[in-house]
């Protein structure tokens, strides 16, 4: 097989878009260099984890009352270490840690941004082989730089997120990031242990095949959700036929399948979850700003998510999040105008 080796690599692709503002400090460049090298650590333990004895639960419990799996501390671990020793982050929330963490050194306090992510999305499917992910959200602080961050620079609402991304470890390993300037995707190259450009400027269709939610909880959703979801079964004057239900549950692979062949992903809430199950700040947000720069839409089923102002870190959210034809479709449904 011919490999192009002209394709841009993360790393080159984050200096050219550098190179076109030479005011620019190079600091959101040094942060997704480090989220990279992270991302191509936690991939190597991924891929060898049916092979070595570190699947299984590290016999804690996560703040959320989860079994925490040990490929999800491990890849905690990475995240916040390699964060931490690189120039660019004051301080890391991460889904799996009770609260923020702060770097508190003079290097770390005179950074410009903070991270919040979800090191290991989907990490119920580590055992079975699926595709899993991490996610991540970028914030300019609010906080005085100099000092170290605090509470309210986790606590923003996602439209003032500056980056967002996600890592699939999947049947090939990708990293997606989205700017205001536009959503890239890069696939791990392993013959040169790089990533490298494969999807550039990513749009998400208007309009889908797909729809991805869990039928199991189909009763306990409201019913709109549930004339929507039956809706969905059934013709479709767009597409001519009922929409093909796909459901990982892992929701990066499902995100990540509706951004480029164009669906949309719920996770609403329950008669005994309102809220749902994911969290505001590590899963919604990202997702949601990735896929609105692609052109597409999220909401919690009443308003926009990227608006919601966070009052807590772990704070869950109903999700529904895609391509924007069908999120106007979805949107007649829970106003009840269909
Ligand atoms: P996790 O953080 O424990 O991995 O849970 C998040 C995951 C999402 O990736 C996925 O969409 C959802 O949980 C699936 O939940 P359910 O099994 O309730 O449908």
């Amino acid at each position: 097989m011919m490999v192009n080796r002209n394709i841009l690599t993360l790393d080159e692709f984050t200096i050219q878009q550098l190179r076109q503002f030479p005011k620019a400090t190079g600091e959101l460049s040094s942060l997704l260099r480090d989220i990279g090298l992270a991302a191509k650590r936690v991939n190597v333990e991924v891929n060898k984890a049916g092979l070595v004895d570190i699947l299984g639960d590290a016999g804690s419990v996560n703040v959320q009352g989860e079994d925490v799996k040990k490929l999800d501390v491990y890849a905690n671990n990475h995240f916040m270490g390699v964060l931490k020793h690189g120039i660019s982050c004051a301080g890391i929330g991460s889904e799996e840690l009770d609260d923020f963490v702060v770097f508190n050194d003079e290097v770390s306090n005179n950074s410009k941004y903070v991270v919040l992510f979800d090191p290991l999305d989907g990490s119920g499917n580590i055992d079975v082989n699926v595709s899993i992910g991490t996610i991540f959200s970028v914030y300019k602080r609010v906080s005085e730089k100099g000092k170290p961050c605090v509470k309210e620079d986790f606590l923003q609402p996602g439209n003032r997120q500056v980056a967002a991304g996600y890592v699939i470890y999947g049947s090939s390993t990708m990293l997606v990031y989205a700017t205001r300037r536009g959503v890239n995707g890069f696939t791990l190259d392993p013959s040169i242990g790089e990533f490298s450009l494969s999807h550039p400027n990513i749009q998400c269709p208007e309009y889908g095949m797909f729809y991805s939610v869990n039928h199991g909880n189909f009763f306990r959703y409201d019913e709109k959700v549930r004339r929507y979801i039956d809706g969905c079964q059934r013709k479709t004057k767009d597409t001519g036929g009922p929409y093909t239900q796909r459901y990982i549950g892992s929701m990066v692979a499902d995100v990540h399948r509706n951004l480029i062949k164009g669906g949309i992903f719920m996770y609403p809430g329950t008669v005994d979850k309102p809220k749902g199950k994911l969290r505001l700040l590590y899963e919604a947000n990202p997702c949601a700003f990735i896929v609105e720069v692609a052109g597409g839409a999220a909401t919690d089923g009443v308003q926009r998510i990227l608006d919601i102002q966070p009052t807590e870190l772990h704070q869950r959210t109903p999700l529904f999040i895609g391509s924007k034809g069908m999120m106007d479709e979805l949107e007649l449904y829970l106003q009840a105008k269909i």
